[in-house]
């Protein structure tokens, strides 16, 4: 999921399509059709739950992570033209009924990265942008430690503000209001190094979120204010905990899982979002130890939730039932590079449930040099120009891995077509998956033998565990490909059961294409089941809001229940979709009017 920007450039080159003409039906998948409330009658937005989410990390200085606490306030129009004049007319920040020099408002021009939507592009539009007080009249808003700002500082820069558009004309108009923004919505972060932030000590000082995913994750979960934004979050006053995932460049991609995990039990969350999809050297059969521990805070009340991966077009997951006593073998190709990377490593794993059952190995490398037989232990040898490593494990639920890394001993690139030959002693039902370094959804790397090539068993880990919600991901608004229609299964959505035998998707919403907040002020399109599982957490914080004691199986009962079915999902339940699309609205009428 994470290299999801990389391979969206390339599509998005790819199909150049009749965008104004579906611009006019722009669905804004995050923003509810109609108003609920809670049993108090406050608004359902999410608020006084608390999302945890293990990602890149967050843009901490977005105006979408900022509460609209700050009070209400007048504008004053200095030049009395009638219209917010920026740079010119103030805010009337000390009540004094003036305009005082240090008053002076500006606004952040929204930057439009979403390339299908035309934003307004030059004045100020109240649905987009924001106001800030540009206290040193320098025209652009400073923000954070290095303009000399402090964690004490609301908005952690020049204040933050939202305008009170009444009559909705997109515009700031003379009587109507602006609402400082003031406390942030990240109450911590846990940095890729261990070091953890807090709201309120050092928030100030989060590391940025360079890969970009996570700010937009969180977007879609709480970002922007109700009623405010267009592009708004579906659960804008709930609260945000992020454990920065410190990816790594070989299996295990994400090695400190476990890690991140018990930080966010610690912290206290209502909801665990997992945004990593991965299967190279996974058991994917909920062994692990942070799999385990999110089970635990599954059966603890807490709604565990993950994206089901998108790894199931990429020709890079093989099947097959092999005869005991018969060799086979399964054929791959690697390029020199891919999305822009060289393609310096490749790696496969080969799974099946019974340990008993002794499987040989051997490989052909792209030199014509095979090697020994393998078929126990682990072992790093060299083979004419390339480094093999293999190791045989066993999980405890008796799932057996036989992986294997390939490289190269001067670091060039791995390609070529490889073969490996597999000989089981007795009957056997084995799943091979391959990866290499690009990690492309596209598969770069891929299984070449068509007919061993399979969607089943797809949806990546950690999804893999046994209580997770896997979420899978159906297209909406713009297209990618060829004969793809909105509300279609994306192609790469992971699928089918688990290999113990587990329907691996719980439900669908919306993957492609979706539109969120990006870091440094931008909209952006967001895409993948990455986009998926964030509207499911966002619909779940309403109704924990609603009902705080709902357990995780309670959840689970009510997106079963009101997901909806339609031409393109068939029968339900089914391996594709499990029980079908998420309904945010039918959820929350399931909820509040039982
Ligand atoms: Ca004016
Ligand atoms: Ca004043
Ligand atoms: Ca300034
Ligand atoms: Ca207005």
């Amino acid at each position: 999921m994470k290299k999801q920007i990389l391979f969206l450039l390339i599509v998005l080159i790819s199909f150049p399509f009749t965008v104004a003409k579906a611009q006019q039906n722009v669905w804004y998948t995050t923003i509810l059709k109609d108003k609920y409330f809670d049993k108090s009658g406050n608004p359902l937005t999410g608020k006084g739950v608390v999302v945890g989410d293990v990602d890149s990390g967050i843009d901490i200085f977005s105006p979408f992570f900022f509460f609209a606490d700050g009070g209400e306030f007048d504008w004053i129009d200095v030049n009395n033209d009638g219209e917010f004049t920026p740079g010119i007319d103030a805010v009337d920040f000390n009540k004094n009924g003036k305009a005082d020099p240090d008053e002076i408002l500006n606004f952040i021009k929204m930057k439009n990265n979403t390339y299908f939507l035309k934003l307004e592009k030059t004045n100020f539009v109240a649905d987009l942008d924001f106001l800030y007080l540009d206290k040193n009249h320098n025209g652009i808003r400073d923000f954070g430690e290095k303009d000399g700002f402090t964690e004490n500082d609301p908005t952690y820069g020049e204040q933050l503000f939202i305008v009170k558009d009444d009559n909705h004309n997109g515009k700031l108009d003379k009587g109507e209001k602006i609402i400082a923004l003031k406390t942030s919505k990240v109450r911590a972060v846990r940095e890729k190094d261990g070091t953890i932030r807090r709201r309120g000590i050092d928030l100030i000082k989060t590391e940025p979120d360079t890969i970009r995913h996570g700010t937009s994750v969180s977007g879609i979960v709480l970002g922007g204010h109700s009623g405010f934004e267009r592009m708004c979050g579906i659960a804008p006053d709930a609260e945000l905990v992020m454990a920065n995932i410190n990816y790594d460049y070989t299996p295990r991609f994400v090695r400190n899982f476990p890690d991140l995990v018990k930080f966010l039990r610690d912290e206290k969350i209502n909801i665990l979002l997992f945004e990593d999809g991965e299967w190279m050297w996974e058991f994917m059969d909920g062994s692990t130890e942070e799999e385990q521990i999110s089970d635990q805070m599954a059966r603890d009340g807490i709604t565990v939730i993950g994206g089901g991966g998108n790894l199931a077009s990429g020709n890079m997951h093989m099947k097959d039932n092999i005869k005991g006593g018969t060799p086979v073998a399964y054929n791959f190709s690697s390029p020199a590079e891919a999305e822009g990377k060289k393609n310096d490593g490749v790696f496969v794993s080969f799974l099946w449930k019974a340990p008993k059952n002794k499987i040989s190995f051997s490989i052909v490398t792209p030199e014509g040099l095979t090697t020994k037989e393998l078929s126990s232990g682990n072992s790093f040898f060299n083979l004419g120009k390339f480094n093999i490593y293999y190791s045989r494990d066993v999980s405890s639920k008796g799932t057996v891995m036989f992986k294997f890394s390939f490289s190269k001993k001067d670091s060039s690139a791995v390609d070529g077509n490889w073969k490996v030959n597999v000989k089981p002693e007795k009957d056997v039902a084995i799943d091979g998956f391959l990866v290499d370094v690009t990690q492309s959804w596209s598969g770069s790397t891929h299984w070449t033998d068509k007919s061993k090539i399979s969607e089943d068993m797809t949806v990546t880990f950690p999804s893999t565990s046994d209580s997770i919600l896997a979420i899978g991901a159906y297209v909406v608004n713009f297209p990618w490909l060829k004969d793809e229609k909105a509300g279609m299964l994306c192609n790469y959505s992971g699928r089918g059961y688990n290999i113990d035998g587990k329907m691996g998707i719980d439900i669908c919403a919306p993957g492609h294409s979706t539109f969120t907040v990006g870091t440094d002020d931008s909209y952006v399109i967001f895409s993948g089941t990455s986009s998926a599982a964030p509207h499911v957490v966002g619909t779940v914080a309403l109704l924990l809001q609603y009902d705080p004691t709902l357990t995780h199986a309670q959840i689970k009962n009510i997106l079963h229940a009101t997901a909806t079915s339609d031409s393109y999902t068939s029968t339900l339940p089914n391996t594709n979709w499990g029980w079908g699309k998420l309904d945010m609205e039918g959820a929350i009428k399931y909820l509040t009017t039982k």
